[in-house]
């Protein structure tokens, strides 16, 4: 297994819009099973394909505390959205940034899992929260995009700091 590399914002690549998947084989399942590794040793609770520089509509996620509960959703459409809620998000793409996201409360998904077979699911909780996240991801769409240009400025100037620092203490090595 291979821990991919994570692009950061603001990556125009980030932007690119995932294609649909059109056949689920084993060479797709090296790809998910290399995104599972890659979000637990980050660590997240979720990851899109996106992310990794992979451009067709793939997410995995896990909220669950013990790490147990791995869900692969492939070309996933929201049937139903309901309720409201604000919730506190972080992205992997953009580290060390946390702000308030409004989204839906519970969601109804169909997707493709990880044998091709379609299925449907209600999703509530932290969950619907990230699956609504790493769907937007697919669509070339990140958490900051729902704040103030003012706020996405600061983010990119705190993140050029942070690289910066990084290659600084480099200098030692
Ligand atoms: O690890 C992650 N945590 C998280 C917290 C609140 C809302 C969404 C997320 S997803 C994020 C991993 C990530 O960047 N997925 O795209
Ligand atoms: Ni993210």
């Amino acid at each position: 297994m291979t821990i991919l590399r994570i692009l950061e914002f603001p990556d125009p690549k980030l932007r690119i819009k995932a294609i649909p998947i059109e056949t689920v084989d084993d060479g797709l399942r090296v790809v998910i099973d290399n995104m599972f590794e890659t979000m637990y040793a980050a660590p997240g609770i979720g990851l899109a394909a996106t992310q990794v520089d992979f451009h067709k509509r793939l997410l995995v996620a896990d909220v669950s505390v013990e790490k147990d509960d791995p869900h692969v959703l492939i070309n996933p459409r929201i049937l139903e959205k309901d309720g409201s809620k604000v919730s506190e998000e972080g992205c992997l793409s953009i580290p060390g940034y946390f702000d308030s996201v409004k989204r839906a409360e519970t969601i109804r998904v169909s997707f493709l899992d990880r044998n091709g077979n379609q299925q449907e699911k209600d999703m509530e909780g932290l969950l619907a929260v990230c699956v609504q996240h790493e769907i937007d991801h697919l669509e070339g769409k990140l958490f900051v995009d729902y704040l103030s240009e003012a706020k996405r400025q600061k983010v990119r100037k705190k993140l050029h700091k942070q690289r910066r620092v990084q290659s600084d203490s480099s200098i030692m090595f």
